[in-house]
């Protein structure tokens, strides 16, 4: 079958933040990103201020209103600091909107076309799960910085984490929603199920959740979607449910090809990660094989290792990167393993099931 909507790649994912300045801080001391551009009131932009913050190929946006009935600022109100877009470059902006709305999505932003004098810039949205846009964005006539009415700027720079890519972008979804998103997916966005973790995969004593991924026609695009299962205590996609008011982003996978130096870097810098029983690592060497990266090295650092018959990857996870138990990083790093980590869903949830537990949440 023709892809009915090809996508290029991921062009960015714009958060929509309290205080943008703050973020632009964070992720760059912390995360190693730099900023590359700006609009704010010192560059004509009155509504909004936003920072554009990049490393390798990754490209995160920081925005904030300005005012407190600035939808921006209304968003925040309700999530708190939350991904709120996530931006898609694509061949056809018209094509893409046309395709995914005659097949069901919800239109927000029709097709448009902002011009500068570097060129003309073409974006259009249609809604994902939660209050989450999905824009297509086509910038292969615009010349300039960003976008229009944004400038270059070198404001925020850190040494880089060796951060290259966006890996994957997974949403918690509400009880009984998986089907209908998945069906979004497949139907208006011709995408296709790559695996199905079932709650019995993905259980511990307290919680459980059941997992799919949806992947593009090219597997470059990968969005896994989460959804509650029953359980004993509180699952953590409940608890995640219950602070960002609804479906949303759950967390975002970056993609680094050394993850020790990456890990290192920003454990050195700040960044928080949630923590790995030392007996994780103690028949790690008869559980996955020969690894390059010295196992001691990755207990010391609390990365986690898996592997398939294609390979290995490691992985770690931070805490929430907001005062709401909401949005969190993965560092991946994979060395031929094409999976999500299997392996170490029941080490993960223990670990985030203990911190639920600091939070009087299970
Ligand atoms: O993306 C994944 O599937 C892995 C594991 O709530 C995972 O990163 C799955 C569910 C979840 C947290 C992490
Ligand atoms: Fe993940």
């Amino acid at each position: 079958m023709k892809d009915f909507c090809p996508i290029k790649r991921f062009d960015h994912l714009e958060f929509y933040v309290g205080n943008a300045l703050g973020a632009a801080v964070f992720y760059s001391k912390l995360f190693g990103f730099t900023e590359t551009a700006y609009r704010g009131l010192e560059t004509g932009s009155r509504e909004i201020a936003s920072y554009v913050m990049e490393q390798g190929e990754i490209r995160f946006v920081l925005s904030s209103g300005l005012s407190p009935d600035h939808p921006i600022s209304q968003s925040v109100l309700k999530h708190g600091d939350a991904i709120a877009v996530i931006a898609l470059e694509v061949p056809d902006v018209v094509s893409a909107y046309k395709e995914t709305t005659s097949r069901g999505a919800v239109g927000v932003i029709e097709p448009t076309e902002d011009e500068d004098g570097q060129g003309i810039f073409r974006y259009a949205a249609i809604r994902g799960y939660g209050d989450v846009l999905i824009k297509f964005v086509d910038r292969s006539d615009y010349k300039g910085v960003f976008a229009p009415y944004f400038e270059r700027r070198y404001g925020v720079t850190s040494q880089d984490t060796g951060l290259k890519t966006i890996d994957h972008i997974v949403g918690n979804v509400e009880s009984g929603m998986m089907d209908h998103w998945v069906r979004f997916f497949e139907e208006t966005m011709g995408f296709s199920v790559l695996v199905h973790f079932d709650d019995q995969t993905i259980s511990t004593e307290y919680s459980a959740l059941m997992s799919k991924v949806m992947q593009d026609s090219t597997g470059k695009i990968k969005f896994p979607i989460n959804e509650p299962a029953l359980s004993k205590g509180k699952s953590q996609i409940q608890e995640y449910l219950e602070y960002n008011q609804g479906a949303g982003i759950q967390h975002v996978a970056l993609a680094t090809d050394n993850i020790i130096e990456t890990v290192t870097r920003m454990r050195k810098a700040g960044v928080e990660f949630l923590h790995t029983p030392k007996s994780y690592y103690e028949n790690l060497a008869q559980r996955v094989g020969n690894l390059e990266e010295p196992i001691e090295q990755l207990a010391e650092l609390e990365i986690l290792v898996d592997y398939d018959h294609q390979g290995y990857l490691l992985q770690i996870f931070t805490q929430p990167v907001q005062d709401r138990p909401t949005l969190f990083f993965e560092i991946i790093q994979r060395q031929g393993a094409q999976g999500f980590g299997e392996g170490n869903f029941k080490a993960l949830f223990e670990a985030i099931e203990r911190e639920q537990v600091l939070r009087g949440n299970l």
